[in-house]
């Protein structure tokens, strides 16, 4: 299985985060609103029995339900080149904390610790050769764009089945924030 730990989105703000797909981005793959989500831990490809040692590992962290605000647009690039188009989060400590947790407990039972700086975001698309100009435009047109604040009351461990156009992320389990 191929695991990732997040966070899903309620329909309305996913809907109010779709709303920001334009055309007129060559180039630019959206994601579609049932894939929108914050990734918290990429894990990656694992054997059932790791995953079932990863999902006890999850359920018994005690953590603690907050609000986040999604805000802002921006971009990550690899090599010089843009490569994911994103909605930002409003800074948030406690969202930090959560990571924080989950990233130790996966250590705990064996994974590699994650090398990469957390960067919390919700992709909204994966650019190929997206023209510079284009992309400036967009993060200069939506960059005070800023949701209602949303309870986080659970994260979820997701599988991802790679698609060609668009992966399928299922929902597996869901562990209650206090
Ligand atoms: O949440 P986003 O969309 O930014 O790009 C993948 C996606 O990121 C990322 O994990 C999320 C859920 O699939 N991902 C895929 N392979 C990865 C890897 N090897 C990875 N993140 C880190 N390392």
């Amino acid at each position: 299985m191929r695991l990732f730990v997040g966070i899903d989105l309620p329909w309305e703000l996913r809907h109010r985060i779709a709303a920001l797909a334009t055309t007129g981005i060559q180039g630019a793959r959206w994601v579609p609103p049932e894939n929108f989500h914050l990734t918290l831990r990429f894990i990656g490809e694992v054997p059932p029995h790791r995953a079932e040692e990863i999902d006890w590992a999850l359920a018994a962290l005690r953590g603690k339900g907050f609000e986040l605000t999604l805000a802002g647009v921006g971009t990550f690039s690899k090599g010089g080149r843009a490569n994911t188009l994103f909605v930002g989060v409003e800074r948030n400590p406690r969202l930090e904390h959560l990571q924080n947790k989950i990233e130790t407990a996966l250590q705990r039972v064996g994974l590699e610790p994650e090398r990469r700086r957390f960067q919390p975001h919700v992709t909204l698309a994966r650019l190929d050769n997206a023209p510079e100009f284009k992309l400036a435009g967009f993060v200069q047109a939506h960059n005070l764009f800023r949701a209602e604040a949303f309870a986080v009351e659970h994260f979820t461990m997701f599988s991802s089945q790679l698609g060609k156009e668009q992966s399928v992320y299922t929902a597996e389990v869901e562990y209650e924030l206090g």
